[in-house]
């Protein structure tokens, strides 16, 4: 039977039965994709391509199916088909077999009444709406938790050390957290908890004084620096870094130790080379932030989400008001890297650079037995002449001619040359070759082949799929603009002050930005 399942974890012990945990995705809503428009103009941000190779809910479904979940929907409000026919081609939406037997993928539109205001709804709506759907199916029952994920997330986690210690803890709601600059707990929610990670406040977004008085001391947080290390360690040893068990409890213990000494880590990466920058925030202290990831007792969440009807949103009403009712809350400290690239098209683009030089942020080569999914593309191998490439990532079917790369992600079939120049970019390729689709139009000055044509110098710039970039054409920014919507009409936007050509843009031959 579903609770009777059992299930193993990454490093294959039997640890808790998979049959009665449900995955709840908030595949994105209208906010998020204005927010990385226009790389969200044709899809919702979960659909939008990572690392090349990768879409960002991969990333996601990778650290659930690895983690034996395989209970998943995903709610969609928001240029959802795009999301859902990607989906469909890369991951096996008939359930059963693949999943145990038990388990299925399901993407769950949000109402599409015409009564749009229902888009627009914070999360809590979102979920309730997705409960009431989920409670009316008898099958459900046996679930005993519900775990919360955003979609807009890329990082590399086991989840089952989290749910473990759900479940030992007897937590009501455990909210996976980070130490965070002050700096970045402004942009999250912020706890704070007592000796037992148990969480006594839960501030969303706080601001000056309330921002302050949400500060933890060293002595506050210790405990929560220093618990789940063994977790931790394994999960990091067995994702990517090998060496032995015991040195990655060690290596896992300075990083906590140093975050402690300097008071508030990075909330992309634990790690010693970017706490710099968290030092010099104004507000200083040290801070825990949550990741928005949520664990619930499933007959809790069913309880106050009936009980508290009027509120939208989970970090603005539903946990304050539960910790505040007494409801055992806790927290778990989410190790290694942790992005949220939904916030900001700089925050998306840092999250792809990320990923390039020898300490990649994720390391999606290791292991073999936790891989990352992704579609599986039918092409060749890359092929390049007199090129010379430095801190690149280049996946496959692309030709790429006499050019100069640098600091850059390039996706599959991407075209490019000769003599170009692309630095600091992201360059997402094509989903054809020219020659497969009869063309719109002839290939021409104003109209050129897919790729980046000859002569042409691409830098700090974000080009989306399918884009047509002539020849002698400069992205570069040459004014230094911030925020720019005046060529949308040609599909070329600057946003943080980096270009984005939206997908299928046609940058006719000389055109300089
Ligand atoms: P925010 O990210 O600011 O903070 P929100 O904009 O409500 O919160 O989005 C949360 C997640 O829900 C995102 O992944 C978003 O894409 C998704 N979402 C929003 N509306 C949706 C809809 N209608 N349908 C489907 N999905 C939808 C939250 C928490 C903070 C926490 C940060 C961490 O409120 O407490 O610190 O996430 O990033």
């Amino acid at each position: 039977d579903d609770a009777e399942t059992g299930s193993l974890s990454r490093q294959g012990q039997a640890i808790w039965p998979r049959g009665n945990l449900t995955a709840v995705v908030l595949g994105g809503g209208e906010t998020d994709s204005r927010r990385l428009f226009p790389l969200t103009k044709v899809r919702t941000l979960p659909a939008v391509p990572f690392g090349g190779a990768y879409r960002i809910i991969d990333l996601l479904m990778s650290n659930l199916l690895n983690s034996g979940v395989n209970k998943i929907h995903i709610l969609t409000a928001y240029n959802s088909y795009s999301l859902n026919r990607y989906l469909q081609r890369t991951y096996d939406m008939s359930g059963g077999v693949p999943y145990g037997g038990d388990g299925y993928i399901e993407v769950v539109a949000n109402s599409m009444s015409p009564d749009s205001q229902k888009w627009f709804t914070g999360t809590a709506d979102v979920v309730r709406q997705f409960m009431t759907y989920f409670d009316s199916n008898t099958k459900n029952r046996f679930i005993e938790d519900i775990l919360i994920l955003p979609g807009d997330h890329v990082y590399a986690a086991d989840l089952t050390p989290i749910i473990s210690y759900h479940r030992s803890s007897g937590a009501d709601l455990t909210v996976v957290c980070r130490p965070v600059s002050g700096e970045q707990a402004k942009k999250l929610g912020v706890v704070k908890m007592d000796s037992s990670l148990r969480i006594s406040a839960f501030t969303e977004k706080p601001e000056g004084d309330q921002l302050l008085q949400m500060a933890m001391s060293d002595d506050e947080m210790r405990p929560f620096l220093e618990a789940h290390q063994e977790e931790a360690a394994a999960a990091a040893a067995a994702a990517q870094e090998g060496g032995s068990r015991d040195e990655a409890v060690e290596r896992a213990l300075r990083a906590a130790q140093e975050v402690a000494r300097v008071g508030g880590g990075s909330g992309d990466r634990m790690m010693l080379d970017t706490l710099a920058s968290a030092d010099e925030s104004p507000e200083g202290g040290a801070y825990v932030g949550s990741t928005g990831i949520y664990i619930f007792r499933r007959s809790v969440l069913s309880e106050v989400l009936n009980r508290h009807f009027k509120s939208h949103d989970f970090g603005r009403q539903i946990i304050p008001d539960i910790i505040r009712e007494g409801f055992k809350v806790h927290a778990y400290r989410l190790p290694g890297y942790w992005a949220d690239v939904g916030g900001s098209v700089a925050d998306f683009y840092a999250a792809n650079l990320a990923l390039l030089g020898e300490k990649p942020s994720i390391s999606f080569g290791a292991p073999a037995s936790s891989p990352f999914f992704s579609h599986p593309l039918m092409i060749p191998a890359t092929q390049m002449y007199g090129t010379r490439l430095s801190r690149c990532l280049v996946s496959a079917g692309c030709i790429i001619r006499d050019s100069v790369i640098s600091n850059s992600v390039v996706g599959p079939r991407a075209i490019i040359g000769p003599n170009v120049t692309v630095s600091d970019s992201l360059i997402n390729g094509a989903s054809y070759y020219d020659h497969e689709k009869p063309l719109e139009r002839p290939i021409s000055a104003a109209y050129p082949p897919l790729g980046i044509g000859e002569g042409s110098e691409v830098r700090k710039a974000i080009v989306d799929l399918d884009c047509r970039v002539g020849k002698n054409v400069k992205l570069v920014n040459k004014e230094g603009v911030y925020e720019s919507y005046d060529r949308a009409v040609q599909g070329m936007y600057i946003r943080d002050g980096i270009i984005v050509l939206s997908r299928s843009a046609v940058i006719p031959d000389g055109t300089v930005l």
